[in-house]
């Protein structure tokens, strides 16, 4: 029996905007399996609890120690009675048994690769999956005609589904700031998602692209897309238009979290650059930008990249690294073990934003889901707001409420400003 004053209970507000969450994590044990059941709930098509789990997960993430026993548990909030029978569990034997099974569940298994090529969602997975389609290899062998982006997800697939990191997203940076300037002198690019969020890694990377003057913006992206293009660094690109202004609805008003904003889906092909005025010769960078663009467009003013020692260990480790990259690749159901290209491909979303919606789209771009979901579930349900990424509108006012800033539309909704290093809920 524990003594309830020795005990730290833990208190935390229920709406993620009102919590700072950094990206670290003091119950990883907790929220991965967590993370794992909403994840699941997910591929099965099932929102609701997807987020119920993911709202459990976050509550434990925000936590300030490690959770030790269940009495600390008292009273927070999101923590319904399958996460917390989840949490005991864990606390008492270290694993679930739920979560543990699951793990080794062919069905599982088989939508985490399907869903895993990009272009593939659970709907999509689940189709293969009853036509008894496990594996990347079942697939080609199926004969099904795969969409263009699907054919990229399944050709870049390992590459794709190996975490980019922050010097790699840096890297891009540098590759898309130059294309924006290029084509269009003034305009401005801004990291979102969870690299400006200070994630040391992520699935892909997110870029924001506006100009101060309003309506210069109008038609960068294909300019910028063509100037990628022409410098061979897309392996892959969908765009989509701004269909913001033939809304009727109102901008606050557009359903889902969807925004309208022109998009483009796209795969860079980033050099592995070979470093070759090191001390030490046989290291290899990944960071590279240079050797795909020569002559007066090269990014070759660039050749000095920083390179740090986490990026010289990896190195050093290359080739016992790529030989377990090999081993992984093929039971992750992958095609092709990882081979020596001088390249990766990682995803890379563009969005243009006019620059009187660029406050809203940035907190709207910058995450993470979680908050994203909460701002905007707060907005509605305690203010009487509607927000989105072009706008936010008081429905008590009838009126729209303009914003410069994140911390103006935080004012707004009467949050204390969280900066993003601590909206990683
Ligand atoms: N976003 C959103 N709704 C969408 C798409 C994006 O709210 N339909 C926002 C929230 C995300 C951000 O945009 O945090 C970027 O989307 P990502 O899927 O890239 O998410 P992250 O960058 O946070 O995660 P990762 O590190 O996995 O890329
Ligand atoms: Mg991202």
């Amino acid at each position: 029996q524990v003594d309830d004053a020795e005990v730290m209970v833990f208190s935390v507000p229920s709406y993620a905007c009102q919590r700072r969450t950094t990206p670290d994590d003091n119950n990883s044990l907790l929220t991965d399996a967590l993370s794992l059941l909403a994840e699941n709930a997910e591929l099965c098509d099932q929102e609701g609890r997807g987020v119920a789990f993911r709202r459990a997960a976050a509550v434990l993430k925000a936590l300030p120690k490690p959770v030790t026993c269940m009495t600390q548990l008292r009273g927070l909030p999101c923590l319904g009675g399958h996460s917390l029978r989840v949490i005991k569990e864990i606390l008492d034997n270290g694993a679930s048994s739920e979560v543990e099974s699951m793990k080794h569940c062919e069905r599982y298994k088989a939508r985490k690769v399907l869903t895993g090529v990009f272009g593939v969602g659970a709907k999509t997975a689940d189709r293969w999956i009853r036509e008894g389609i496990h594996t990347l290899h079942q697939l080609r062998d199926s004969g099904h005609s795969l969409n263009r982006t699907q054919k990229a997800g399944v050709e870049h697939y390992d590459d794709l589904n190996q975490p980019v990191s922050k010097a790699e997203a840096d890297a891009v940076e540098e590759i898309v700031a130059k294309a924006v300037v290029s084509v269009l002198p003034g305009a401005q690019i801004t990291l979102t998602g969870g690299f400006r969020r200070g994630k040391l890694t992520g699935h892909d990377v997110d870029f924001l692209i506006t100009h101060p003057e309003e309506g210069r913006e109008e038609g960068l992206m294909s300019k910028v897309v063509s100037w990628l293009e022409s410098h061979g660094f897309l392996l892959y690109q969908k765009t989509t238009r701004n269909s913001y202004l033939e809304s009727k609805d109102g901008p606050a008003r557009i359903a889902s979290n969807m925004d309208r904003f022109e998009r483009c889906f796209s795969i860079f092909k980033l050099a592995k650059e070979v470093k070759r005025e090191t001390k030490q010769p046989e290291i290899q960078r990944e960071t590279g930008l240079q050797n795909t663009v020569e002559g007066p467009c090269s990014v070759g003013d660039h050749t000095h990249i920083q390179v740090d020692d986490s990026i010289l260990q990896t190195d050093h480790t290359s080739q016992s690294q790529i030989h377990a990259d090999e081993q992984r690749s093929c039971e992750d159901g992958g095609l092709k073990p990882a081979g020596h290209k001088p390249w990766r491909a990682v995803r890379v979303d563009l969005v243009v934003s006019p620059f009187s919606q660029f406050a809203f789209a940035l907190l709207g771009w910058t995450g993470s889901k979680l908050f994203e979901r909460d701002l905007r579930r707060w907005a509605g349900q305690e203010k009487a707001m509607s927000l989105n990424s072009h706008a936010l509108y008081d429905n008590t006012q009838k009126r729209y409420l303009k914003a410069t800033s994140e911390e103006e539309i935080f004012a707004h909704l009467g949050l204390e400003f969280i900066p993003p290093s601590e909206r990683n809920a």
